[in-house]
């Protein structure tokens, strides 16, 4: 590439059924447990890269807005790690524009991260392969590790005595998946969340008196996950899925300050979920740092699924299904 060209990425969010919550090491991005994730195929963010040799510093609009403060720092941050890798000193511009709210617990800094990696790598020219990516992604947000890819996806935490730390946590496909899931995104808030997921799961490893019972827990749930994704059932999926975030939520909430992001309406949709279940109808919920509810069922009852959830609240309402992971978009000049 020459500093004229532009390189473009695209990447969606996705919503972890074993979730990540908490980080062994801060500045790596190493989390305490491995997550597991499906990654959608609704709102996705498509961040365009130029590098810029007579800038000197770095340019990022972020929807339209130029970025300053914390987002900026971050993103700054971040180029720093792919300038040192590649040798480069250039200066980048970035235009990153996202579908999903920012900050609503939709994940929107799991797309951000995975494209802004793909687009930064190219535009830098730091070879690697999609492992080599995610690992690069994971240090901008943990969860942008797991958007590399595409479908059902493992995030390795590595082993806490790895020589290396930082090349043993990467995320990958499960290959042996058989299961055609949906996710019916029940969106009841979309402004910005009071705490961010980084300070929340900060407090969580530092004050819950239930986060190692936690830890063990997502451990086995893990394990069970794998084998209920390679049997296809969805009922398994399902119920480890809602209990694994349900036990996220409950070692944040006994966190001191407590960090709570359900609301009355979040219970609300709680009850209707459990509700349809009662009818026999296949349906799970999951949560992440906010008060949305995401709705797990097979892909089949997706449509029925999200239009109860219309008939039973104001929210928006999504329909999503397994999207594909980060892709190079164009490269122009
Ligand atoms: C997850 N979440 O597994 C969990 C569940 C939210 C709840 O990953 O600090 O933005 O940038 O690594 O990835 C959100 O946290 O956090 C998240 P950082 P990230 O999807």
């Amino acid at each position: 590439m020459t500093a004229r060209e532009t390189a473009v990425a695209v990447a969606h969010p996705n919503i972890a059924l074993i979730k990540y919550w908490g980080k062994r090491d801060e500045h790596l991005v190493l989390p305490v447990t491995d997550s597991l994730s499906m990654t959608l195929d609704v709102f996705p963010t498509t961040t365009a890269v130029r590098l810029d040799p007579d800038a000197a510093a770095d340019h990022v609009v972020m929807d339209g807005v130029l970025a300053r403060g914390e987002v900026l720092r971050r993103a700054t941050t971040f180029l720093d790690l792919v300038r040192e890798r590649a040798g480069r000193l250039e200066r980048a511009v970035v235009d990153t524009r996202n579908t999903v709210p920012v900050g609503a617990g939709l994940a929107s800094s799991a797309s951000g991260f995975a494209a802004l990696a793909l687009a930064a790598a190219q535009a830098y020219g730091l070879p690697g392969d999609a492992e080599q990516l995610s690992r690069l992604a994971r240090r901008g947000s943990g969860s942008a590790a797991r958007s590399v890819f595409g479908g059902f996806v493992v995030w390795h935490a590595g082993p806490p005595d790895a020589a290396d730390p930082d090349h043993a946590s990467y995320a990958e496909p499960v290959t042996d998946a058989h299961l055609d899931a949906a996710l019916v995104a029940v969106v009841l808030e979309e402004g910005p969340k009071p705490v961010s997921s980084r300070e929340a799961m900060r407090r969580t490893v530092a004050t819950s008196p239930l986060y190692r019972d936690w830890v063990t827990d997502s451990r086995a749930d893990l394990a069970r996950m794998h084998t209920a994704l390679g049997e296809g059932d969805m009922a398994a999926v399902g119920a480890i899925t809602e209990r694994n975030a349900l036990g996220m939520h409950a070692t944040m909430e006994a966190a001191r300050p407590a960090v709570r992001y359900r609301t009355a309406a979040t219970d609300a949709v709680l009850g209707h979920i459990r509700r349809l279940r009662e009818e026999g109808v296949g349906a799970w919920a999951t949560m992440d740092a906010g008060p949305n509810v995401k709705v797990l069922c097979a892909s089949a009852d997706a449509r029925r699924i999200a239009a109860r959830m219309r008939e039973t609240t104001d929210a928006r309402v999504i329909v999503a299904h397994s999207g594909p992971g980060a892709r190079l978009q164009r490269v122009t000049a």
